[in-house]
């Protein structure tokens, strides 16, 4: 019997998508074996692409089941657009326990898809033939490694519906967007996942810092911690009404070029991290209500430190009362004069003076610095980093300089 159950073990163990390094080496990859990544086990010492760039690129898409089409999403079109938000807010990630699953915004969902440089192409849909029903979806943005100034590309929102799953669509689908990207040129990516894969280039978790703690007891995010009382819990996270830095302001356009400077020398610390234009730092840090806040720290005429964080609710599923979780999370956050510690307070105060119910930060660039002392509580899982096409050694999260949406 003990033999069958470890067998049983072994098996599920083997196919189920691994959440750890532990589950992971001991099951095979049959998708990813045949593609330019390292090994899980391989120890990598050296940098450079895994296979060269192509010189003949395949020109017709890859074969879908039966039944189903490859459909290019115009989301300028808002009918097509909330039909990719709907495919996502009933399809997309989930927490372990399937409680809370990702609710992106429309609005929400063009800032991240719709970055300069994007391309229609690129956000590749699949569709069931007989009702046009919208069933996967996976997308590429463009994006430059500030070290080697390599043209590559961010993957993000790969999505099988929940009835199409464990049919060998996601490889397809990433097989399809690969060729889409190696069409103009490009021969490298990066992306994160929950899941362990070959193989992560750096491994970051997620910490989470109680806003709205009544609620998110109630709807089982956190618990009351023993020898605590709803009261005492309260207080514990009760933040003053007002951030405290002197010139704390929200970005605007003209800080643009300022900005853009302190990100690039903030950033050159680290090893993993993307090379914004302007125009870039514009799309991606200029406040846009409900997607992006940014605040400056600006005396005597400079501006010195920042602070962003970007919306992204989460469907609560299951719960009587309460439907959505209003996160926020931590997006780049540079510092020159005002101390990370500070700025990060402040940036706790802002999420909750505007309504957030939790502040959530992975702990790369110098979070760890601050998580502990502004009461972030760690979280189950990981995030794990990975470049397609790249090998170089893994990094601490510490040195991990990249936030996707
Ligand atoms: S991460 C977010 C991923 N999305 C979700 O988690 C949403 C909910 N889940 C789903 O929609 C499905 O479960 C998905 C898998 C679509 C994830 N990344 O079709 P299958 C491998 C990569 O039978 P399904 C994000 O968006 C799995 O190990 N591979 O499975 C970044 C197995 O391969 P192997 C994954 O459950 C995405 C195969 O797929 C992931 O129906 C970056 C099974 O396929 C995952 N998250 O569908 C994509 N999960 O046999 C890579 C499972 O080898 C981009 N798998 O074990 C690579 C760069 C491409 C561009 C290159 C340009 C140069």
């Amino acid at each position: 019997l003990q033999e069958i159950q470890k067998a049983i073990e072994l098996f599920s163990v083997g196919q189920g998508p691994a959440k750890t390094m532990e589950e992971a080496t001991r099951r095979s990859y049959q998708f990813w074996d045949t593609q330019p990544v390292p090994k899980l086990g391989e120890t990598v010492t050296s940098h450079g692409s895994i296979e060269p760039d192509k010189d003949h690129i395949r020109e017709e898409p890859y074969s879908l089941p039966q039944g189903f089409s490859w459909d290019t999403l115009d989301l300028g079109n808002s009918a097509v657009l909330k039909e990719l938000y709907t495919l996502l807010n009933e399809n997309y990630v989930e927490d372990d326990d399937n409680m809370f699953r990702f609710d992106y915004s429309p609005e929400f969902l063009l800032w991240a898809l719709r970055p300069p440089g994007w391309l229609p192409q690129w956000h590749c849909g699949v569709r069931v033939n007989s009702n046009q029903k919208l069933v996967g979806f996976i997308s590429a943005i463009p994006l430059k490694n500030i070290t080697e100034q390599k043209k590559m590309v961010e993957i993000n929102f790969l999505c099988v519906h929940k009835k199409l799953r464990s049919k060998r669509v996601a490889p397809v689908l990433i097989r399809e967007i690969t060729r889409r990207v190696n069409l103009e040129g490009i021969f490298q990516a990066v992306y994160t996942a929950g899941v362990v894969l070959p193989k992560p280039v750096g491994t970051c978790r997620y910490w989470h810092r109680s806003l709205n703690p009544r609620k998110l007891i109630e709807v089982k995010f956190s618990h009351l911690s023993r020898n605590m009382t709803m009261q005492r819990t309260m207080k514990l996270y009760r933040l003053p009404e007002a951030p405290k830095t002197q010139g704390l302001r929200p970005m605007t356009k003209k800080d643009v070029p300022v900005v853009h400077r302190l990100l690039r020398e903030y950033l050159s610390q680290f090893h993993l991290v993307p090379a914004m234009n302007q125009e870039e730092v514009e799309h991606w840090l200029l406040p846009r209500e409900n997607i992006i806040d940014t605040f400056l720290v600006e005396n005597d005429g400079k501006v010195t430190d920042f602070l962003s964080f970007y919306t992204l609710p989460s469907t609560i599923m299951n719960h009587p009362v309460h439907r959505s979780l209003k996160a926020a999370y931590s997006f780049y956050n540079v510092h020159t004069t005002t101390t990370l510690l500070d700025l990060m307070s402040d940036a706790l105060i802002l999420a909750k003076s505007k309504g957030f119910d939790v502040f959530n930060a992975l702990d790369l660039m110098e979070n760890k610095n601050f998580l502990e002392k502004l009461k972030f509580g760690i979280g189950d899982g990981n995030l794990q980093y990975y470049l397609y096409n790249w090998k170089c050694p893994s990094m601490g999260s510490e040195k991990v300089g990249l936030v996707l949406q």
